[in-house]
């Protein structure tokens, strides 16, 4: 939901009630009116996520403090980011961060936070900027009445990327432009260098327009006949599926398929090269994600995190914006196939921004033990599960409809986005289309196999962007 001041002010009591957070500021302090656009993006179980617009409508200010009291003490602020968060009792203080310690007149900056709460409405009644109380009343009229609701609906016909736009990681969550957490459904491609023929405009416009998928992930592995083979073939193949993404109005995962071996710096030269390229080639697209290791393994988390710390800086060098995916140890399972779990992750982070951790199953392999660690990874680690399987870790066996669904269900829960394995027709049950069927040329319904019909009727449903 959204919340104007401006409105709360023009009520009236809400912000006399507040009284008591309002500090006069000195005569000197410059911060004579603001405005702050509060909008809780996700609801969970005891839990929110909230973004706060601050907008500087007097002199310009350097260095600021934003306050405002949650309606009890139950709620705190967990993580919060783009300033440094503290609170005191039911208050919140947020001061600015180096980056946006000035804010000139009319200048605005985007904050935000996860919370927990106990179950009281997690909207503050007022804000106040340097001790100034927040009245401010420019930009779009504010939703102030009705159920406060954590999505919207995009306009018919818009596509997931005309919704959405340039995304960036929120908490642990994966944004839109509007800051609103977002979880994206789609396809992999299976390896370019045996399923080429598979990705051609029939069977792209069949998987946006009939699948209603979000995105496309481009495997694209370096050895078995991969990348290490070609460098310009690949990256030239790459970069035209990132553009017949965009046409269609999905978002693109570049995926240096990195397996055998499973030391990501084996390869750490050309992953370089490759993404100094293709970050270059798609900088002024809003379409495009980087994954960086498809799945690290027999390595340590700390020659992951080392590999991460000098790719991120290339591909950030060309594309500051968009948002890098960091394989984990043990085949991309946050460690739990190596014996480990998230934590190695969580107290030694890569040391960049605006990443998300990877997590990988196959749904007749990897089963409670693996959920109970993503949904407790979740809350800690902004996660993206770029593939997944119906099947055994082989590619192969049984399709595992019970376990495919409450894997699903959990992700949708948790607005975790991700990627099935795969969008082909290779003679193997992880393959959505029936062998013969690129031949064909028809990527209708009827040439779906089980995994590619139980995936289509949970990917095609309408989005809550
Ligand atoms: C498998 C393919 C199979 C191919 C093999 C080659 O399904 O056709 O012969 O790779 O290495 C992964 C990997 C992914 C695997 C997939 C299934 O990311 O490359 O694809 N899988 O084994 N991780 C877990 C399972």
């Amino acid at each position: 939901m959204k919340r104007s001041i401006a409105a709360l002010a023009a009520a009236g009591a809400t912000v006399l009630g507040s009284a008591a957070l309002v500090v006069m500021p000195p005569a000197s302090a410059a911060a004579q009116g603001c405005r702050v656009d509060y909008t809780v993006t996700n609801q969970w179980q005891g839990g929110f996520q909230a973004g706060v617009k601050v907008t500087n409508l007097g002199d310009t200010i350097t260095g600021w403090s934003l306050q405002f009291a949650f309606s009890d003490a139950g709620q705190k602020v967990a993580q919060g980011w783009n300033a440094t968060w503290s609170q005191s009792g039911a208050t919140a203080t947020a001061a600015n961060a180096e980056w946006n310690r000035t804010l000139a007149a009319g200048a605005s900056t985007d904050l935000g936070f996860t919370g927990t709460t106990t179950g009281a409405n997690p909207v503050p009644a007022s804000f106040t900027l340097n001790g100034v109380t927040c009245t401010g009343s420019t930009g779009p009229t504010p939703t102030t009445t009705g159920t406060p609701t954590t999505t919207t609906t995009p306009p018919p016909g818009s596509t997931p990327l005309a919704a959405n736009g340039q995304l960036h990681v929120c908490g642990v969550h994966l944004c839109n432009e509007a800051n609103r957490a977002i979880q994206l459904r789609g396809m992999s491609t299976h390896g370019l260098q045996w399923f080429d023929s598979c990705y051609n405009d029939a069977s792209l416009d069949a998987l946006a327009k009939d699948w209603h998928a979000d995105l496309l992930r481009i495997a694209m592995y370096v050895q078995e006949k991969g990348y290490e083979t070609n460098a310009a073939w690949f990256t030239d193949r790459v970069n035209s599926l990132v553009g017949e993404a965009e046409e269609r109005g999905m978002y693109a995962v570049i995926d240096f398929h990195t397996l055998t071996p499973g030391d990501p710096n084996y390869n750490l030269d050309r992953a370089k090269t490759f993404f100094a390229a293709v970050a270059a080639r798609n900088a002024a697209k809003k379409n495009v994600i980087y994954e960086i290791a498809n799945e690290p393994n027999g390595v340590s988390w700390s020659a992951i995190k080392n590999y991460a710390e000098q790719v991120i800086p290339v591909i950030r060098a060309a594309d500051p914006d968009a948002v890098v995916i960091v394989g984990t140890r043990g085949w991309s399972s946050l460690g739990v196939s190596d014996g480990s779990n998230e934590t190695e992750i969580v107290n030694n982070p890569v040391n960049a921004t605006n990443i998300m951790y990877t997590f990988h199953f196959y749904a007749a392999s990897h089963k409670d033990n693996y959920r109970s660690t993503v949904s407790r990874a979740a809350a800690k680690l902004p996660l993206f599960v770029t593939e997944f399987g119906t099947v055994t870790a082989t590619g192969g066996g049984t399709l595992d409809q019970s376990s495919t669904t409450a894997w699903l269900d959990l992700l949708d829960q948790l607005k975790i986005g991700y990627a099935n394995w795969t969008y082909s027709d290779a003679d193997e049950s992880s393959a959505a289309l029936r062998p013969g069927t690129c031949a064909g040329g028809d990527y209708g319904t009827g040439t779906l196999t089980a995994s590619g019909a139980l995936v289509r009727s949970r990917i095609s449903t309408p989005d809550s962007f």
